[in-house]
């Protein structure tokens, strides 16, 4: 076989066999190819994959029902058409005696590359078609932003990703300001593909033309080493404390921009006032850093074009709503908000697809049905809502109810890796009657459901790859043949819509082919519209590529606002820096301003240090951890911890000790690194390691899951978004002989009688 052009979150790249073995190497335009593509050979053979379909032995014997077996009992390997057949009664079965928000099919998850095999493209179009059923809104990424971000500043798309682009940072910036940095891990990353990682040369550039980086990260790696940036580690958790303090400088010394607040913000007097004795003395308090280090900072940013950026990490904790806005606020008083290469952006460097200019045409995408129920939960209350039927909770101003699921459907997703409280989650899962879930592997999530239908990878199948912000659309050939019996997702929904009599309208009578030469009409059209070389889905399948224009680098919404050209459409038509909806609300976890909230899980003596579980930097959360990216970066096959020397020396660890992170919701085993590249009072651990419990009685994580110890709590009643990203914990030198780490294995699967 030749090499043939193939797509992931982490890339394009070309796939070859050699010899028995998949070869991957980059697409030859990106200059800087992430190393989590070596992780993807590892995909097509491994022992880990399902091989067929796979039921829970007590759900196929006894029936649906709650229990507490999930996760415990061994698997039936069953025929496709007689698990289709029950599992096409059950859904009558549910949708008869409950209706149809008793199926949740949120079914949250990153699934793969690929525009047309998109799980969630696949599982929204089948379940709105049969009859609708309780969805998600949100994401965990960022949960907290999404919600807020409307209110007082403007539309999440419109006013994040393409408004400050990397060019215009290597052109134009002086400062950057990073509030928890911008990773070159992270931006390795982005939904749909990516063939061009552009942030290190744009930084680089940046650099070399004298822009200053200031990190503000409890990791020193959280930017390049080369661009030799300031490193302020505040506490974990008080960004929103050290950016009011910078307010309040600006604010003391007369260096905001008076004329900026007075056209383009409402709620500057509101603001102002509160910022009385919140001065750096005040933060440096709360967060750690030296006040006259704070005070030249916030002169330092009113010196040139400064650009405040803030990650999703930030958000992703509790009242992550506020340093959101905090930074948001401390940009509008320099009054940059618009300018090329400054004012505000969220997320920029947190993921591959942020800070370029959209293209000139519309990529190929499976279009979105809509849901004719009008059910849905925040994305990250999915174990409040199974625990809690019928309860009450707020959430952006509304009051609402948790609907009674009896059905849960999962395809393209993995809870066991992102949700919180894992223990928690298992319990929740406990209350429904059948959980069902299409994956390639045997994930956490796949042993606890009662019903795995085994999936196709990209690999195994044919598809387009494109993102609206990367210029190459990917003709993703097939690789490998199927693993085992795995069919496409598309391929078993639509196997289940026929025996619930809307095969036809779910296919629209489309072969695969056909479906993907449907899809690049639009673009081709597009194209075609524009004056551009318009190929057709025929010369497109063969070429193996297509570059599209890139659109305007013009800034957006926010240049037209500053301009004057454009309204944002907030409550006032300005940036709110207070917010009367908000405040109407009456949520004393959100309140109408931006401001400095105390944690309500501070460090303790039992539980002394924070954890930060950020994104790993060896593969994409829990994808392909099988694979030799990340396996290479495990000491012992568990995940690294980081710890400060400081930390580690009381504790009598040393580097490469197997220690064990603690706290009143669980507990996990990892590998020590002894480290100073990460704050005192802080450990560091991703997120990605599969579950791997002890035993059926001993829910201790073996191999490192970060998310047996994290709380499973809403931001605030505004966003209802998840808090991953820290929690406190104790951790101790593991004396006791580490077990053995067996987490990427096909659970007990017995013969049928
Ligand atoms: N503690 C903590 N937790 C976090 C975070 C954090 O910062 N800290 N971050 C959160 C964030 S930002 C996110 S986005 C989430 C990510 O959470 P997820 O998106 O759920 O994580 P993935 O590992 O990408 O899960 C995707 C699953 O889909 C499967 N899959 C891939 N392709 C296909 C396909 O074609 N078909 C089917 N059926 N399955 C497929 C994969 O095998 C994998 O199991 O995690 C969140 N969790
Ligand atoms: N390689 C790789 N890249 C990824 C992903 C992946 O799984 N693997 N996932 C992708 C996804 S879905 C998303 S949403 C994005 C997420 O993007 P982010 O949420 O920005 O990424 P994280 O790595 O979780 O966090 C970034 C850094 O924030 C810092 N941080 C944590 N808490 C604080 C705090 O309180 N204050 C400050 N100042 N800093 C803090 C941490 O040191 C951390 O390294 O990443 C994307 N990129
Ligand atoms: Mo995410």
């Amino acid at each position: 076989m030749t090499a043939v052009p193939h797509s992931a979150h982490w890339g394009v790249f070309r796939a070859e066999w050699r010899e028995g073995e998949l070869q991957v190497r980059p697409h030859e335009a990106d200059p800087n190819p992430s190393p989590v593509l070596q992780n993807i050979p590892a995909a097509v053979r491994n022992p880990v994959r399902v091989a067929r379909p796979s039921v829970r032995r007590g759900w196929w014997e006894q029936g649906p029902g709650p229990t507490d077996r999930r996760g415990r009992e061994e698997f039936l390997e069953v025929g496709w058409d007689e698990v289709l057949d029950r599992l096409a009664a059950e859904f009558r079965r549910v949708h008869a005696e409950h209706g149809p928000t008793a199926v949740y099919g949120g079914s949250y998850g990153w699934a793969s590359a690929g525009r047309f095999h998109h799980a969630q493209g696949q599982i929204h179009r089948f379940l709105g078609l049969a009859g609708g059923y309780t969805q998600s809104v949100n994401t965990y990424s960022g949960g907290a932003a999404e919600v807020l971000l409307p209110h007082v500043l403007g539309p999440f798309d419109a006013v994040t990703r393409s408004v400050v682009t990397w060019d215009q940072i290597a052109a134009h910036t002086d400062t950057v300001l990073a509030f928890g940095g911008m990773a070159l891990k992270n931006s390795t990353v982005a939904a749909g593909g990516v063939s061009r990682h552009v942030e290190r040369d744009a930084m680089r550039a940046a650099h070399r033309r004298g822009a200053r980086f200031v990190l503000v990260s409890p990791l020193r790696q959280d930017l390049p080493d080369e661009l030799d940036a300031r490193w302020l580690a505040p506490e974990p958790g008080t960004d929103a404390a050290l950016m009011t303090g910078l307010a309040h400088t600006l604010l003391a010394e007369g260096l905001h921009d008076r004329e900026f607040l007075a056209t383009h913000c409402a709620g500057w007097p509101e603001y102002e006032r509160s910022l009385r004795g919140r001065d750096a003395e005040w933060a440096a308090g709360i967060c750690g850093i030296d006040a006259e280090e704070i005070r030249a900072l916030a002169r330092r940013l009113a010196a040139g074009r400064t650009l405040i950026t803030v990650s999703q990490s930030l958000q992703r904790a509790e009242h992550g709503e506020q340093p959101v806005w905090a930074g948001l606020a401390l940009a509008a008083m320099l009054g940059q908000i618009g300018l090329p290469g400054g004012g505000f952006v969220y997320g920029l460097g947190s993921l591959g697809h942020y800070g370029r200019p959209r293209n000139a045409v519309p990529v190929p995408t499976l279009s979105r049905r809509p849901n004719p129920v009008r059910s849905y939960i925040p994305v990250a209350r999915v174990a409040d809502m199974l625990l809690h039927p019928g309860e009450r909770y707020s959430y952006n101003g509304e009051d609402r109810t948790y609907p009674d699921i009896r059905l849960m459907y999962w395809c393209g997703g993995n809870p066991f890796h992102h949700h919180q409280d894992l223990a928690r989650l298992r319990r929740a899962l406990g209350r429904v009657d059948t959980f069902v879930v299409h994956e390639s592997v045997w994930t956490a999530t796949a042993r606890h459901a009662d019903v795995v239908l085994p999936a196709t990878t990209t690999l195994e199948r044919e598809d387009i790859g494109a993102h609206g912000t990367d210029p190459l659309v990917v003709a993703m050939k097939q690789v490998a043949e199927p693993y085992g019996e795995a069919r496409d997702d598309h391929a078993i929904l639509a196997a289940l819509a026929g025996r619930l009599g809307f095969g036809p309208r779910f296919t629209e009578g489309r072969t695969t082919r056909e479906w993907l030469a449907h899809l690049w009409e639009r673009t081709e059209k597009a194209l075609a519209d524009k004056g551009f070389p318009a190929p057709t889905f025929d010369e497109f399948w063969a070429a193996g590529e297509h570059e599209l224009p890139p659109g305007a680098d013009d800034g957006g919404l926010l240049a037209a606002f500053r301009a004057g050209t454009g309204r944002l459409p907030t409550e006032s038509g300005r940036i709110q820096l207070a917010s009367q909806r908000i405040a109407s609300f009456g949520y004393d976890d959100c309140p109408g301003h931006p401001q400095w909230l105390p944690p309500t899980e501070p460090p303790t003596p039992e539980q002394p240090l924070w954890l930060v579980s950020n994104q790993p930097s060896t593969r994409l959360h829990s994808q392909l951890d099988f694979g030799a990216t990340s396996a290479a970066g495990k000491v012992g096959g568990r995940e690294v911890v980081r710890i400060h020397p400081a930390d580690a020396a009381p504790r009598g660890i040393s580097d490469g000790d197997v220690v064990r992170l603690v706290n009143a919701r669980g507990a996990c085993l990892a590998a020590a690194r002894v480290t100073d590249e990460v704050r005192t009072g802080v450990v560091q651990l991703p997120t990605g390691a599969w579950y791997t419990p002890a035993s059926a009685d001993d829910p201790t994580c073996v191999h490192g899951n970060p998310n047996v110890l994290t709380r499973d709590v809403g931001t605030s009643r505004l966003a209802q978004a998840c808090t991953g990203q820290l929690t406190t914990v104790q951790v101790e030198r593991y004396a006791a002989e580490p077990p053995e780490v067996r987490a990427h294995r096909r659970p007990p699967i017995v013969p049928r009688a």
